[in-house]
């Protein structure tokens, strides 16, 4: 069995990362390749507990170093029982938000070390990585007004604008690191261009 691939979708708030992964589960499909769409936090019983703990609101102060470990409790569950599996079934796995997302607000956002990250990320992923990260980014107040409309905000969502500034720059050092791995799609523009670009890019994953 040919092993599946692996695709992250990353950026902001309200960049549209949750509207986008429908249209790419839709694209892939219509290639005949079978699909599992999924998101972190979350994606098992225990890791979408744990997403609830993260995002609420109301909850008492949550430490940056709990925060931090809360998420990649969640991600050795979701890799351990979702992820892995479904990629040696020969699956191909959609991910909404991946460890980039780890290095942009706890790294970026919590002005975390990216070397303690470096850490988590090795213990908990092995060798495993995205074949391609596609980075969705528009500037920040774009986002967040999008995100706004839709009500009530979860503990990320009340932070101040200076936090997704910081979230938006590590996102961007990332795309730096990795441009193997993470392209760029800007999501400032009207949809059917977004997706325009997401299909060229997605190209090189179909060849
Ligand atoms: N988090 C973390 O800190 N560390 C980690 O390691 C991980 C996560 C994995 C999970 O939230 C939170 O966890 C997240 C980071 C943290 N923080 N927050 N907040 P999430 O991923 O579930 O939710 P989100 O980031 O808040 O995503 P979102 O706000 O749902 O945004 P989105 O999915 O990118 O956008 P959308 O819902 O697709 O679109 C928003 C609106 O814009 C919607 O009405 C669309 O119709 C509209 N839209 C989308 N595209 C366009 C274009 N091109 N033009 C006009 N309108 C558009």
């Amino acid at each position: 069995m040919i092993r599946g691939k692996f695709i992250t979708l990353e950026g902001g708030e309200g960049v549209g990362k949750t509207t986008n992964l429908a249209f790419i589960k839709d694209h892939l499909q219509h290639h005949n390749i079978p699909v599992v769409v999924t998101r972190e936090p979350g994606g098992t019983y225990l890791a979408e507990k744990i997403r609830h703990l993260l995002l609420d609101a109301d909850s008492e102060d949550i430490s940056e170093q709990a925060e931090l470990l809360l998420m990649f409790a969640a991600r050795a569950q979701h890799i351990k029982h979702v992820i892995e599996p479904a990629l040696v079934r020969g699956n191909w796995v959609l991910c909404d938000r991946f460890t980039d997302a780890t290095y942009a607000y706890q790294g970026g956002g919590r002005s975390m070390k990216a070397s303690i990250i470096e850490c988590l990320e090795n213990l908990v992923q092995g060798t495993l990585k995205p074949d391609l990260t596609l980075l969705l980014d528009a500037p920040v107040e774009i986002g967040i007004d999008r995100a706004r409309k839709r009500g009530a905000f979860d503990r990320f969502e009340i932070e101040k604008i200076s936090f997704f500034e910081r979230v938006r720059r590590a996102y961007l050092l990332q795309l730096e690191l990795h441009p193997e791995r993470i392209k760029l799609i800007k999501a400032n523009q009207p949809l059917v261009d977004v997706q325009r670009a997401i299909v060229d890019t997605l190209r090189v994953l179909l060849r």
